[in-house]
């Protein structure tokens, strides 16, 4: 078994303290850190463990680079690394780029390892292409192609035109793994959307009184703080924002706060929560089908900003939402909803995947909230299914995450 892994690292094969059966392992982010592939083994080949060096130095940008991918770079020549770099910020130069330019001498005839095929267009940076091309280089090794209209296999086709050498899909599934976001704002136009819940061993997300504080431990809780780091945006609805006056902010130093969006439908929010008095350090966008110009009036001024949209079966329209998110380049959403939007958002159709952090305790109550609330499904054949599950562990806290199923798969 090699799909459970302790905090990012993978359970070695004969460990038995959890067995499971039929998940297929899905990399994520963690799993390259090490020069070892998926399965704890040596890097295979020299191709991929420069691979592995350049995805470690695209992991670096995670959350500066959206709504653009992290890409890393290494230059090898002679057996030796002579640059490396990485897509550090946003409008700024590319991996590619950043490589060449650390050259400790000329890589005319070198090798660059790229994590994703090099574009080969104007953007707010000129084409990848024309760099490796003027600088002599003379094998491209490249890990995902790129989505990009601008760019899907073009950057390649360039390459290989002006006699470069080029070898395409070294740690695919790890370079692809590494920019789902991307892949997904670029080709869906909407953005990714990670419903996360931490819950006990018998499905509760609070005790009956409401308190939630907490459910899992510090390691698990650590992880998620590093998510709200990781992804652009972080979503809940009213009523876990009117019960737990929450901050929805990243807490590790150094890191930049996500876009608070809260679903409020009816605008509710209060001007004297803990949300409103830290707008100065967080974005934050208040999604309603109020009308209320005077109302609205008032949360802008207080900082908000307000995004309008209309109301589907009383709620609101979370499709809409989602373009209109896309719209304003927030590529990425972590879902910390409470019970009522997440149904609200499993049944959109918006979430592509699902994180349930499962503590190894009860708190009973038949009042106690539950992750998933609304209406629920009539017929367990009726279940929203998830697929590429992968298991870790926080501490004593079990993460499963997975992959939403489409309807029409
Ligand atoms: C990046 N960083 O290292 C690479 C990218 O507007 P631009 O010029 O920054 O172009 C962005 C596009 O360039 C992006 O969508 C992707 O297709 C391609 N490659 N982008 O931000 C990089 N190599
Ligand atoms: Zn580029």
């Amino acid at each position: 078994m090699d799909n459970i892994k302790n905090a990012g690292t993978l359970l070695p094969e004969h460990d038995n303290k959890i067995k499971c059966s039929g998940i297929s392992y899905e990399n994520t982010a963690c799993a390259h850190r090490n020069a070892t592939d998926p399965h704890g083994n040596a890097a295979g080949t020299r191709d991929e463990s420069y691979m592995r060096l350049a995805l470690a130095l695209a992991e670096k940008g995670m959350g500066h680079t959206s709504p653009n991918p992290m890409v890393g770079a290494v230059i090898v020549k002679d057996g030796r690394i002579i640059g490396q770099g990485y897509h550090e910020r946003y409008g700024e130069p590319h991996a590619e780029r950043n490589a060449l330019a650390s050259c400790t001498e000329d890589p005319a005839g070198a090798t660059i390892y790229v994590t994703l095929e090099p574009c080969c267009h104007y953007g707010k940076q000129p084409p990848c292409t024309d760099a490796i091309i003027s600088s002599g280089i003379s094998r491209v090794v490249t890990g995902s192609g790129d989505p990009n209209p601008l760019v899907a296999g073009k950057g390649i086709s360039i390459l290989s035109e002006h006699g470069i050498e080029v070898t395409e899909h070294v740690l695919k599934k790890e370079c692809d793994a590494l920019n789902e976001v991307f892949f997904h704002y670029i080709t869906r136009k909407k953005p990714f959307v990670v419903m996360k819940y931490a819950m006990t061993l018998d499905g509760k997300i609070a005790a009956h009184t409401g308190n939630s504080k907490w459910v899992t431990g510090e390691e698990a809780r650590n992880n998620v703080q590093a998510d709200r780091g990781r992804y652009s945006a972080i979503m809940a609805g009213i009523g876990t924002v009117l019960k737990d006056d929450p901050l929805l902010t990243c807490r590790i130093p150094g890191r930049r706060n996500p876009v608070r969006i809260i679903c409020d439908s009816s605008l509710r929010t209060s001007l004297k929560s803990r949300i409103a008095a830290t707008i100065p350090e967080a974005r934050t966008i208040i999604a309603t089908c109020c009308n209320d110009d005077d109302l609205i009036r008032t949360y802008s001024d207080a900082g908000f900003e307000i995004i309008k949209v209309n109301r589907t079966d009383g709620h609101l329209d979370l499709n809409e939402l989602m373009d209109r998110l896309y719209e304003l380049k927030i590529d990425s959403i972590l879902l910390e909803g409470g019970g009522k939007l997440n149904w609200s958002a499993l049944k959109a159709g918006i979430v592509n995947k699902v994180q349930a952090y499962i503590a190894p305790k009860l708190f009973g109550g038949e009042n106690a909230r539950t992750p998933v609330e609304g209406e629920g499904v009539s017929d367990p054949a009726g279940a929203f299914r998830l697929k590429d599950i992968s298991i870790r562990l926080f501490g004593e806290d079990l993460l499963i995450e997975g992959y939403t199923v489409c309807l029409q798969e």
